[in-house]
């Protein structure tokens, strides 16, 4: 088992002012339970309080403890996905390990400095501490206990739902066997903690790749100890892009974190293959509508979308809108359908499609789902097929010149689609709105420098 190095070196990790809980082992993935195809899969955890100050660790329906989410992932064929989250656990009590290195114990309701906690496989599984990710805001760590899933009815902030009445696989992290055991794929699961106040959370998330083989009806994973630490950051910043060619990954930050990594590949014959991995780390607002600009001209063929759950029926459809110039993915708005298939923090969802364009360096648009927060950040640092946007040559002519100010006023009175080739021209800083910024950017492209 991998332990923290600063267990092997018998100290703190690293002492930072205030509240910092990292991940300090992640390990133990295993299969609760497995039926009519389905797993449901766990792992364990290990907490370690490499800060200065003790953690509350108190169980619902108190609101102080952190919470713990798991899921699992797959790379195959240049494809990085989701294939089975958790609900959030909510923790309850800890003991006061020495994982970590010398501990400070400060009780069963409190994560003493330099202490560790490990949660094994079957209390992360435990359905009366799974909470639904939704009520739990990432970046924050603020869960309202009055009207959750634990108070159930009647609301009166007492825990009246005890997780009875479930089945096997609900709220679990659950896997289909037809996405396990695929010849020439790597799979990966990752563990994070969500503690109020974390000063530094790069250390809260982390990964390791894993291994399987059938038995029986059932599967046996591994865990492999050489060359293969527990990995610290988002999965999706760790494992899948490898700094190739029309390879990119894009942070968003609103506050809350969410990653578009984003890859172009030659199928040959003039035609590339785009596929998008959405990953939403702390994102509180969720989105609800993903796009990337396509010439309107252009033939496109095999959009597609994946989620990590088994209905279909909430997938995001994707369309090719000529009008605008954009492949477009979306769910209902939060008005239409509050319970809307959004891209949830800790969730990964993929777009793709084939086009008969070429990539470039752009930007992807981008809807939250919740209200609040600024404007919707689009991901401006991704690999897009070219839509022939020059930044200033607005009227599209070849030439950056006065009679791009003409042009300009008119996308700025009457904005088309994000995603059209004349607004991208005119959006000469990139960040999806039309405005004077813009007007001072184009006087001194038409001047020059
Ligand atoms: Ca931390
Ligand atoms: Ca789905
Ligand atoms: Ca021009
Ligand atoms: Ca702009």
């Amino acid at each position: 088992m991998f332990v923290c190095a600063a267990a092997m070196a018998g100290v703190v990790e690293h002492a930072r002012a205030g509240t910092d809980v990292a991940m300090g082992d992640l390990s133990g993935l295993s299969i609760i339970t497995n039926s009519g195809g389905l797993n449901a899969i766990s792992c364990e955890t290990t907490a370690c309080n490499v800060g200065t100050t003790t953690v509350p660790w108190i169980a619902a329906m108190n609101p102080n403890h952190p919470f713990i989410a798991y899921s699992i992932f797959r790379l195959k064929d240049g494809r990085f996905e989701q294939i089975g989250r958790a609900w959030a656990k909510h923790t309850f009590v800890v003991s006061s390990d020495t994982l970590c290195g010398p501990c400070t114990p400060a009780g069963a309701q409190s994560l003493g400095i330099g202490c560790s906690d490990t949660y094994f496989d079957n209390h992360n599984a435990n359905q009366f501490f799974l909470g639904p990710r939704e009520e739990i805001d990432p970046y924050t760590a603020a869960w309202q206990p009055c009207g959750s899933w634990f108070d159930g009815t009647p609301v009166d902030c007492q825990r009246s739902n005890n997780g009875s009445g479930l089945g096997p696989f609900d709220h679990r992290c659950t896997v289909a066997n037809s996405d396990l055991g695929l010849a020439g794929a790597s799979y990966f699961y990752e563990g994070m903690y969500i503690v109020a106040g974390d000063v530094d959370t790069s250390n809260n998330i982390a990964s390791r790749r894993f291994t399987m083989f059938a038995s029986g009806d059932s599967w046996i994973f591994q865990t492999p100890f050489d060359d293969n630490p527990v990995l610290h950051g988002p999965v999706v910043t760790t494992r899948y892009l490898t700094g190739g060619a029309n390879e990119l990954l894009s942070t968003v930050a609103d506050p809350g974190l969410l990653y578009v990594a984003s890859k172009a590949t030659d199928l040959g014959g003039g035609m590339w293959h785009y596929e998008y991995a959405v990953y939403n780390y702390t994102y509180s607002r969720r989105i609800r509508r993903f796009a990337v600009p396509v010439p309107g001209s252009a033939i496109v063929s095999n959009i597609g979308f994946h989620d990590s759950d088994f209905e279909s029926g909430n997938d995001w459809p994707g369309t090719f809108d000529t009008s605008c110039g954009a492949v477009n993915w979306q769910t209902d708005t939060f008005a239409a359908n509050p319970a809307a298939n959004a891209l949830i923090w800790g969730a990964l969802f993929n777009f793709r499609f084939d086009a008969n364009v070429p990539p470039t360096t752009g930007s992807a648009a981008m809807e939250a789902f919740l209200a609040g927060g600024g404007a919707d950040a689009p991901a401006t640092n991704a690999i897009v097929p070219n839509i022939g946007c020059v930044k200033g040559d607005v009227n599209g002519d070849g030439f950056i010149d006065g009679r791009d100010v003409q042009a300009f006023v008119g996308v700025l009175l009457n904005p088309p689609c994000v995603e059209a080739r004349s607004f991208c021209a005119a959006d000469i800083d990139s960040n999806s709105v039309i405005n004077n910024s813009d007007a001072i950017g184009l006087a001194g492209l038409i001047v020059g420098p």
